[in-house]
């Protein structure tokens, strides 16, 4: 990200901490410096209060009763769609279709969309810089199915390659799935411009938004994708949710994903007829408190804004990736035009897991390993890195903390 204008005053910041209780924790002795959001993030207590509320005063089966607490728990459920489309600016409520996650987002789109419509000889693209839960899936279907799966090569920055992708993508392309936000390396794919490209060769588009909805707006409309998917977990909303947005042309034609309860709107032993979207892609009960909570965070995140977001994530990731960088033997991994919130690196002479442990004992949360992207670890040719990822209640000071961190580390390790 860059083109920062307005820098977040520090009290603001420290008000925003206020709202996350596992901030005031201490680890293994000292104050918790939360740096690996792009696993997850922390929660406010307005979404944890919304899960005990859920249980305490409303819980019950949705879709289902008469009964008033069914009604109650129905139109929460109900108003976290239209939460959800509104944050994303879906055209309707019935492109949004609520999942456990991206994986299973990703999963649900292979396989009723691919199961369906791929044949022998058909091409997807992925890109070299994806997660793995959009690669394995694409793979499993192209075995199954006997399509080619390409994949689109990036730089040693960690940019895309659109002149490669512009060479792969042809008349088979049927799907072109690519990350928004890469979780490794911290890239803002230009992905207005891939969009364009499949349309213009009639292939679909999935977008993996999982590192994306936290830190930049996204108008499904304008980019006009035909899928995108994220989490609520790295949305400061709870684990356990996520959120398929799929063109209601598009939904329409895939069948099913899976079968059960409230998938149905007539069921025969001789044939089953299936309800209406968005219900005909949520089989059986689904995770009700969480995602009633994640209205909750959607209400959060757009209380404080994108733009106060943007500039001090920014901010963030300008000062640690300037501050980190006059360490002896530090290299970023990810040195793309446009990043979010994202800095992947590496300490010559340390491997990433005794970085990663010595900070542990500090109470410094980093990320170290393959990051489900072990693709990226092979362009780069390392095994792993160290990862700090930045939200809306990190620092500059626990940036400081970090570097202290760092250095105490390459003490403890001779190097
Ligand atoms: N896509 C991207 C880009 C991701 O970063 C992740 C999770 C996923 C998909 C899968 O999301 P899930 O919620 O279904 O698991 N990324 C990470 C990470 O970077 N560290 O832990 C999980």
């Amino acid at each position: 990200m860059s083109g920062v204008t307005n820098l977040v005053p520090s009290d603001v910041v420290d008000k925003w901490r206020k709202d996350f209780p596992i901030l005031r924790q201490k680890i293994n002795g000292k104050d918790l410096v939360y740096l690996d959001n792009a696993a997850t993030t922390q929660k406010p207590n307005t979404v944890i209060d919304t899960i005990s509320r859920y249980y305490t005063e409303i819980n019950s089966n949705i879709h289902r009763g008469v009964h008033t607490l069914s009604q109650l728990a129905t139109d929460e459920y109900e108003l976290t769609r239209e939460k959800v489309r509104q944050f994303i600016n879906a055209k309707s409520l019935s492109e949004v279709v609520f999942t456990r996650g991206t994986t299973e987002a990703i999963n649900l789109v292979v396989n009723a969309w691919g199961g369906a419509e791929l044949k022998p000889g058909d091409e997807v693209i992925i890109s070299e810089m994806e997660h793995h839960s959009n690669i394995v899936p694409w793979q499993m279907i192209c075995e199954k199915t006997g399509a080619i799966l390409n994949v689109i090569p990036m730089n040693d920055d960690g940019d895309l390659l659109i002149d490669e992708y512009k060479k792969l993508v042809n008349e088979k392309t049927k799907m072109v799935a690519v990350v928004h936000v890469s979780n490794a390396l911290g890239t803002v794919n230009p992905i207005e411009e891939i969009i364009e490209i499949a349309h213009a060769h009639n292939a679909k588009v999935l977008i993996d938004g999982a590192q994306a909805v936290a830190h930049l707006a996204v108008d499904v409309q304008k980019l006009d994708c035909d899928f995108y998917v994220f989490s609520g977990h790295k949305l400061y909303g709870p684990t356990g949710i996520g959120m398929l947005y799929g063109k209601e042309s598009v939904l329409e034609k895939m069948p099913p994903y899976q079968g059960g309860g409230d998938m149905i709107r007539m069921v025969t032993f001789e044939k089953t007829e299936y309800n209406d979207l968005p219900y005909k892609f949520e089989a059986g009960t689904p995770n009700i408190a969480d995602t009633i909570a994640l209205s909750a965070a959607i209400d959060y995140v757009l209380a404080i804004g994108f733009d106060a977001i943007h500039a001090h994530e920014t901010a963030l990731l300008d000062y640690a990736t300037e501050s980190l960088k006059v360490i002896p033997g530090f290299r970023v991994i990810g040195t793309a035009k446009e990043k979010a919130s994202v800095l992947s690196f590496m300490i010559k002479g340390i491997h990433p897991h005794d970085l990663g442990t010595i900070l542990d004992t500090e109470g410094i949360a980093t990320r170290t390993g393959h990051h489900c992207a072990m693709p990226v670890m092979t362009h780069f040719n390392v095994p792993a890195t160290a990862r700090a990822s930045f939200a809306l209640y990190n620092t500059k000071a626990e940036i400081d903390v970090l570097k202290a961190g760092l250095l105490k580390t390459m003490e403890v390790m001779g190097v």
